[in-house]
């Protein structure tokens, strides 16, 4: 079928950013001025008082987003309850990786809350994708006001290496969020489901102009006009499994009127927030191998250690980034905000700012002294794109986005110059190719080459 695009609303949208204010030595942008939607502005979390209380339960709280956004919760006086099998720690046992940062057990880590802030946050060790009929009986159980389901595999490079990991991916992330809403039809709770989906179901501005939230206007063959979801253009199996997800929840909610909300969240970077800062043992994971490190964070982490930035191909392509303490904020202003029973699936661009990988290179290697490094690509992608997205749902429902700012590459270059000594410099290199002519184009890179400063 032929897609004829149009950008019926958004006309002004190039420019989201107005102003830097700081608050707290964080730079922020304003909100942008450039607003088109009718969305009614509600109260958040942080303004309330604890009549507005919600049951929460986070599946997928052991990792990297779900800690830092279960400890906030609770900081800001909801009922947490986190779900997770802990998949993510045993996939570093497999790949004989560990986070750089010493992440202790969800037993301390809870304990540590607790001893902390006198807040209990309750740990349940569960399958999403395998053990559905303890999943029913939680959500019975707890009865949640909202779910937030972080529990899928998330990384792009893992889920390229093999077979058995494509495979892997798919039936843990598509069965787990297929799981997750038949568990709350059949356990028959009104609960919103918030689901982290990723900037990458879009495909990276293909569709030719501002990438609009979940949603886009177009003209069908015969000229009749429609809305539909954006078309999906998935560059790896894992941003497929977040494709595929869409269009289950596109199904629950018609079928049987779940609130749900997806939020396409883009590259995560940071280590701590406010809440994990507060006790040792209560640290974020920190990723930096070639699988599961993400860019900015591989970055930051090889300028700290003196090694030449991993640049791929010719560092073209341009990303959305988003600070770890927003993804928190996020997803409070999200479950602050639920469609109303019978909406259709409703649909944030969760980013801060979009900026090229080559640039990002530029400012690590700037702050560093490190030199960048172009590396053969192991990803099949465009060597160039252009991205431009809208993220004004968050920001006119006050979210007031933390940008790329040296004060905070400085937070996490404190946390790797503390724990280099954890750094398995074997590891830095890409380790999974998409294709066969991007792992022979690969070839010449030696794991046993990267040398580090510790
Ligand atoms: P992560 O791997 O650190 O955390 C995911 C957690 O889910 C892990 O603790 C893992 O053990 C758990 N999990 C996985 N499958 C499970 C299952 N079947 N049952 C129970 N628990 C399970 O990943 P993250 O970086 O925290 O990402 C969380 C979510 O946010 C993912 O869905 C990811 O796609 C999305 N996201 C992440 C980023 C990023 O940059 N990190 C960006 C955009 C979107
Ligand atoms: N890249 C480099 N050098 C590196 C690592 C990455 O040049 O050392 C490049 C990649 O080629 C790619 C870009 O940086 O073009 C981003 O790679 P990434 O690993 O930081 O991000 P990605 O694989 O897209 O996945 C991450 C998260 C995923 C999330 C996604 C959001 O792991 O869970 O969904 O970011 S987004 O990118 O917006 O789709």
């Amino acid at each position: 079928m032929r897609f004829f695009l149009i950008f019926a609303t958004i006309a002004a949208s190039a420019a989201p950013t107005a102003a830097f204010t700081t608050i707290s030595g964080i730079a922020r942008t304003a909100p942008s001025s450039t607003t088109t939607s009718s969305v009614v502005l509600h109260a958040t979390a942080a303004d309330i008082n604890g009549t507005d209380k919600k049951k929460i339960i986070i599946l997928g709280g052991d990792g990297f987003c779900g800690w830092p956004t279960s400890l906030y919760l609770s900081d800001q006086g909801h009922d947490v309850v986190i779900v997770d099998n802990l998949s993510r720690r045993n996939i570093d046992t497999e790949m004989g990786c560990d986070s750089l940062t010493p992440i202790q057990s969800p037993d301390v880590r809870v304990k540590a809350w607790k001893e902390v802030t006198g807040k209990e946050i309750k740990f349940v060790n569960l399958n999403v994708a395998k053990e559905y009929d303890l999943l029913v009986q939680l959500i019975k159980e707890e009865k949640p006001d909202s779910i937030v389901h972080f529990a899928e595999q998330r990384a792009a490079p893992y889920s390229m290496k093999t077979s058995k990991t494509k495979r892997y991916t798919v039936d843990n992330n598509v069965s787990g969020s297929n799981n997750l809403c038949c568990a709350v039809i059949d356990a028959e709770v009104d609960a919103h489901i918030v689901h982290l989906g990723t900037m990458g179901v879009y495909g990276y501005g293909t569709s030719g102009g501002e990438i609009p939230e979940g949603y886009i206007d177009v003209i069908l063959p015969g000229g009749r006009e429609a809305n539909i979801l954006h078309p999906a253009y998935p560059g790896s199996v894992y941003h497929a499994t977040k494709c595929l997800d869409a269009l289950l929840f596109q199904f629950y909610q018609k079928n049987d009127q779940l609130r749900i909300t997806d939020l396409h969240q883009g590259i995560v970077w940071g280590t701590n927030t406010p809440q994990t800062i507060k006790d040792e043992r209560l640290i974020n994971r920190f990723d930096y191998d070639g699988d599961y490190g993400t860019v900015l964070n591989r970055f930051l982490m090889q300028g700290a250690m003196g090694v030449p930035l991993t640049v791929y191909g010719t560092g073209g392509q341009t990303r959305g980034f988003i600070h770890i303490t927003d993804t928190a904020r996020c997803i409070e202003i999200a479950i602050n905000n639920p469609p109303k029973t019978g909406e259709r699936v409703e649909i944030f661009n969760q980013i801060a700012e979009t900026r090229r990988v080559r640039d990002v290179a530029k400012l690590v290697a700037e702050q560093t002294n490190v030199e960048v490094n172009l590396l053969p690509n192991p990803r099949q992608e465009a060597a160039e794109n252009e991205l431009d997205v809208s993220n004004r749902k968050f920001c006119n429902l006050g979210l007031n986005p933390i940008t790329l700012d040296a004060a905070l590459f400085d937070e996490v270059t404190e946390v790797v110059n503390k724990y280099k000594h954890r750094c398995d410099p074997t590891k830095i290199l890409p380790a999974s190719f998409w294709n066969k002519k991007r792992a022979e184009e690969c070839a010449s890179l030696d794991p046993s080459s990267v040398k580090i400063n510790v």
